[in-house]
């Protein structure tokens, strides 16, 4: 099992006496009339067919939310586990589902996406639309010889394209992979040749924020690395116009190979198991694992929880925040939405442009009546309108708001109440969605119409989630006592495997030392004594959270001794107001310990350094220098008193294994 001894500051869930918050939230009466899932009697019901009838529960929903080409003939096949099959003798297609259904069932003029760009142009897309496409990018596709089975990398800014690419890939059962947008050359070359894609999906450039960032640059910089001789096409969207290098033989512009394409494209049915996609994450150790996700598993859960968790009606607005290179833009925008038919808003830049009221001012412009954000956003817009009325929530009409949600890492009961009282008026329930790249959908959340709220906490798991806090050997604690949070059972949207990785698979998610049986979440998690309540109280792996990415410390530590400057590096997290954790680095160079200026300079190159390895989401918030690194006399680093000082606190801790105590003190002095 990964799971240190040590666990990451804020995480010290053993140690809790469990959660204080005791204000309750109840769902509005309106609101519990007409949810899906009404009232806790509604969710009790669904939660005694699972515990009943486990297969017969997931059977008759596959039923009821999928259509089907060919019926599954056997529900949970649980035979190589945990290289759990579900649905096996299924046939289906996610493009159809999510598309030709709309046509057939009374959507076909329904606005599927509504763009706002970075400069405020609004484009609308119909589901007939759409449609059309993502079948002639499809065909497209397909002349270029893309088949059943090939992998994709769909290299992207959020786009109706960016969309339409995956739907796309979808329907001729290729598999894709999105790398987000803010990863390097360096990222997007490891991450194609770990998937053996065949082609790119790019854009031109960016437009965030008013800037224009590269994209297609980066591309032709990471295929210039070597190694990437599997990728035969470059399909390059143009967004901006601006100026890029064109290799004749291999990169083609999106409008031209769609141009004069059919707008029939037959599905390509496939089995359920079929893997839709792969999408790398970080881990404890090594480079980022991909996660291969299922085609049916996925795409009904992916469907249910738009249905249960946000109550989606014909009429709503429904805006994610997220972007699709991350798994929430995949379920939450790309899939789930268009599952179930919705109206949703895509948006191209940022929370800040032109002015850090934009979120709100969406809202307003498009009705936005469901509303799914990150706490780092919140907590950084908390911020902005406390120095500028102007951009105060209440400047603007959020009146067409009747759901909010959150993800991505834990929302403080603070920035809980204000985006109630601020955003939600008290009138508007709050989800607060636990989940992670790997489950593929929600795992823990309140039901809006169902499940009395309390900030900080995401409450329940949801009907047929088996979750459940364990100890180190796998058995259960009492509620009020922290642990390690578990999934006992398999269910349909859960990572399949690591892409070609299905031993890391095993160890990382179903570790000997739980059994074997049980998936692994990462988190460590304590239960309210009285209600039972979940709430997450952080990694406990080398996993950090920063502004809702995940990035291991050992990727950033990487990066940082593959400079030349350095000897060695320990990265650790440490809490931040607004991005829930920020990254600070322990550095030692090759050269005598840099001060003053020349310590700003070196930090700032190295900063820049990790920004080209990983992308700039990765540069630490702060590097330190130091002769050497703390560490016990069989030479292993510290980092428990690394975030001790990261902290700014000094060291309480039992210091007696520490072969070099002095250099604490000069690892106390910031640069
Ligand atoms: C969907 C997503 C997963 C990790 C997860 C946990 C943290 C996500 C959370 C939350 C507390 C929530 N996390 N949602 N922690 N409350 N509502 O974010 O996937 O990028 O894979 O991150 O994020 O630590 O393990 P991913």
């Amino acid at each position: 099992m990964n799971a240190p001894a040590e666990v990451n500051s804020g995480s010290s869930a053993t140690e809790q006496q469990g959660p204080v918050e005791s204000r309750t939230f109840q769902p509005p009466e309106q609101f519990v009339a007409r949810a899906a899932v009404s009232g806790m009697a509604g969710c009790q019901a669904l939660c005694d067919e699972a515990a009943s009838d486990y297969e017969g529960f997931w059977a008759r929903l596959a039923r009821e939310n999928i259509e089907w080409q060919t019926p599954f003939t056997r529900t949970l096949n649980e035979d190589d586990a945990p290289f759990y099959r579900w649905f096996d003798g299924g046939k289906l297609n996610v493009s159809y589902n999510c598309l030709d259904r709309n046509l057939q069932n009374g959507n076909a003029d329904k606005t599927a996406i509504i763009f706002e760009a970075d400069d405020g142009t609004v484009t609308n897309v119909t589901y007939t639309q759409l449609h059309e496409k993502v079948s002639k990018l499809a065909n497209g596709l397909k002349s270029l010889g893309i088949k059943k089975g090939d992998r994709v990398i769909i290299y992207m800014s959020m786009s109706v394209e960016g969309v339409a690419a995956m739907q796309a890939c979808a329907r001729i059962g290729a598999t894709h992979s999105v790398v987000f947008g803010g990863f390097s050359a360096k990222s997007l070359q490891e991450r194609i040749i770990d998937a053996g894609a065949v082609a790119v999906i790019t854009a031109d450039e960016q437009l965030r924020g008013g800037k224009h960032l590269p994209l297609k640059a980066i591309v032709d910089e990471a295929l210039a690395m070597g190694g990437c001789e599997s990728i035969k096409n470059v399909v390059v969207y143009k967004r901006t116009g601006g100026n890029v290098a064109f290799n004749a033989g291999r990169d083609t512009w999106l409008s031209d190979l769609v141009d004069g394409q059919s707008a029939d494209c037959e599905p390509e049915w496939v089995d359920a198991e079929h893997p839709l996609f792969i999408l790398y994450t970080s881990g404890s150790t090594g480079t980022p694992k991909g996660v291969q996700h299922s085609t049916g598993g996925y795409l009904l859960w992916a469907a249910l929880t738009m249905k249960w968790t946000f109550d989606v009606k014909p009429d709503d607005v429904y805006w994610c925040t997220a972007d699709i290179g991350w798994v929430t833009g995949h379920t939450y925008i790309a899939y789930g939405p268009t599952a179930v038919g919705a109206t949703q808003l895509i948006f191209e830049g940022i929370p800040t442009f032109p002015h850090a009221g934009r979120f709100w001012e969406n809202i307003q412009k498009h009705k936005v009546s469901i509303f799914y954000t990150a706490p780092t956003a919140i907590r950084s817009l908390i911020k902005a309108s406390d120095a500028d009325e102007k951009v105060h929530p209440k400047s603007f009409d959020l009146t067409s708001l009747r759901l909010l949600g959150t993800v991505g890492e834990p929302i403080n009961p603070e920035a809980w109440m204000w985006y109630y009282r601020n955003v939600g008026r008290e009138l508007c329930p709050i989800v607060d969605t636990f989940w992670q790249t790997e489950t593929g959908g929600h795992m823990i959340t309140p039901l809006p119409g169902a499940t009395p709220m309390v900030p900080g906490s995401c409450t329940l798991p949801l009907p047929g989630i088996m979750a459940a806090i364990v100890d180190e050997s796998g058995a259960d604690v009492p509620n009020g006592q922290g642990g390690i949070l578990v999934v006992k059972r398999p269910w349909p949207s859960m990572i399949r495997t690591i892409w070609n990785n299905p031993d890391r698979f095993k160890s990382a998610y179903f570790p000997d030392e739980l059994g074997g049986k049980y998936y692994l979440a990462g988190d460590g998690a304590i239960r309210n004594k009285d209600t039972g309540y979940f709430t997450i109280t952080g990694r406990i792996d080398d996993v950090l959270n920063v502004s809702g990415h995940r990035m291991g410390t050992m990727e950033i530590e990487s990066a940082l001794v593959a400079n030349p400057l350095v000897a060695e590096a320990a990265v650790v997290g440490r809490p931040d107001d607004t991005t829930g954790e920020s990254i600070c680095a322990f550095v030692v160079l090759k050269q005598a310990r840099p001060t003053g200026e020349e310590a700003k300079k070196i930090a700032l190159e190295l900063r820049n350094w990790v920004g080209k390895e990983i992308g700039p989401i990765a540069k630490p918030k702060e590097i330190r220098f130091g002769d050497n690194l703390p560490k016990t006399r069989s030479g292993k680093i510290m980092r428990r008193l690394l975030r001790v000082l990261a902290k700014g606190e000094s060291i309480t801790q039992d210091v007696s294994t520490l072969e070099n105590p002095a250099i604490l003190e000069q690892l106390k002095e910031t640069s």
